[in-house]
């Protein structure tokens, strides 16, 4: 998708738009959950967190940190994805957790557009491909 315009606003009509939400998020758990036991574990939700550290580059968060950083920046992530406590991440979870950082980034946006590279299967493109769809209907209508 490369390079697109997006402001807090594509961010979150996206999350207020819960069929396109869950369609979004619900492959990353899947995609996440390697053993297929229906919940992610510590090990399993840190690819995500990668995928987390390139919103946070994008909104101007240094990205230089050292490996102990980082294992304290996974911790804290995994502590507030995981809101029971039980050591693991369930749907439930991860889709609000996922919710509050996107809402996080678009707060971090504003309300002016911004030109902004995006991953072709980021959460942001999917934001994107939503607005433009949603576009395209008005036109048609
Ligand atoms: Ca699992
Ligand atoms: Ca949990």
């Amino acid at each position: 998708m490369g390079v697109v315009f997006i402001d807090g606003s594509t961010v979150r009509d996206f999350v207020k738009d819960e069929a396109a939400f869950f369609r979004a998020v619900d492959p990353l758990f899947k995609a996440l959950d390697v053993n297929n036991d229906g919940v992610l574990s510590r090990s399993e939700l840190r690819p995500a967190f990668e995928s987390l550290n390139l919103i946070e580059s994008h909104l101007g968060v240094p990205d230089k940190k050292t490996p102990d950083e980082l294992m304290a920046i996974y911790d804290s992530v995994f502590e507030k994805f995981d809101t029971d406590h039980n050591e693991t991440v369930d749907h439930a979870e991860f889709r609000e957790q996922i919710k509050q950082i996107l809402l996080a980034v678009a707060d971090g946006l504003g309300e002016s557009p911004l030109n902004m590279v995006v991953d072709d299967d980021s959460l942001l493109a999917r934001a994107v491909e939503r607005e433009q769809q949603e576009i395209q209907q008005s036109r048609k209508a």
